[in-house]
């Protein structure tokens, strides 16, 4: 059956906008919600601007959800004080909100950085403690930690996704192995959405790419098959970055540049 009306957060994001034609296949209203400008609601879509930071916003946000696709937020390395309001109490406030409102199901764009500090040769399943490479991968740990909580102690079910590279397509070489194109993105989705049971998994989010670092084997009761792979763009990637430098962290590490960013200045 079709989810009746889902919310998206972040939908004036890079990502927002890819799954805003998308999503409405999906369900019957799709509610759009950013602090940044939308376009406004189409058929079957209903527009919301809120801050994540905004307690009363959130929970009028989440009446009448049936299920959340969480992507708003900061989505790169910042200061711990520009990641916290959105990324930290946003979260609470979302999930906080999803609890009063009865909402059964969210999705969690977390990310790969929540592991960047492992190596390049270590392979990770969904179990791999966390070793976030900054305060953004910090802040995405705290997402999964209260997904766990919320459904603990009160049965919200969550599949937080650690996204390795949502890109339109690879382009460097940490990518081909990191990648996730926008159809298995779609997939992976509708897996976490329509799985029967969840609690709280957690999924790398990748395309079938050749070399990986991850093995999402713990959490195949998801569902999640991806369909495409990186490789047809190996030649081009390889011949454009030739030469890499082992022994630099940025490249030793699964979080690539994020790893060396910051520290940064307190403002
Ligand atoms: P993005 O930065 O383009 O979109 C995030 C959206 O959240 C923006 O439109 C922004 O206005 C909104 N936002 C930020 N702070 C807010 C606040 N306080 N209140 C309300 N809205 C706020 O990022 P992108 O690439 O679309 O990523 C979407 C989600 O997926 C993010 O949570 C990101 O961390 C996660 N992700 C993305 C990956 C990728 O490869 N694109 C990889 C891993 C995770
Ligand atoms: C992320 O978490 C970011 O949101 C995105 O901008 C990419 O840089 C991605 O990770 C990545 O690791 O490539």
């Amino acid at each position: 059956p079709r989810i009746k009306r889902l919310l998206l957060t972040g939908a004036a994001g890079n990502l927002g906008r890819v799954l805003r034609p998308r999503m409405k296949r999906h369900c019957e209203t799709l509610r759009l919600s950013d602090l940044a400008p939308m376009d406004p609601a189409g058929e079957g879509e209903e527009v919301v601007p809120a801050a994540l930071e905004d307690a009363a916003a959130m929970l009028a946000l989440l009446d009448g959800v049936d299920a959340v696709l969480h992507f708003g937020g900061v989505s790169i390395e910042k200061p711990f004080e520009t990641v916290l309001p959105a990324n930290i109490v946003g979260a609470y406030n979302v999930y906080e909100a999803a609890r009063r409102q009865g909402v059964k199901r969210i999705v969690f764009a977390s990310s790969n950085h929540v592991t960047g500090f492992y190596s390049q040769g270590e392979t990770l399943t969904p179990r791999a403690a966390p070793r976030p490479d900054g305060f953004y991968g910090l802040s995405k740990a705290f997402g999964e930690d209260l997904a766990q909580f919320y459904f603990d102690r009160h049965g919200l079910e969550t599949v937080s996704l650690r996204i390795g590279s949502c890109w339109p397509v690879p382009t460097d070489r940490r990518m081909l192995s990191s990648w996730l194109s926008y159809d298995d993105l779609e997939r992976l989705i509708v897996a976490a959405l329509s799985a029967p049971v969840v609690g709280h998994s957690i999924v790398y989010g990748m395309s079938a790419n050749r070399s990986t670092w991850w093995d999402n084997t713990p959490s195949s009761h998801v569902g999640y098959r991806p369909e495409d792979s990186s490789e047809p763009w190996r030649a081009e990637v390889e011949a454009a970055q030739p030469h890499v430098d082992p022994s630099r962290p940025e490249v030793r590490c699964q979080g690539g540049g994020f790893v060396v960013l910051g520290p940064f200045p307190f403002a």
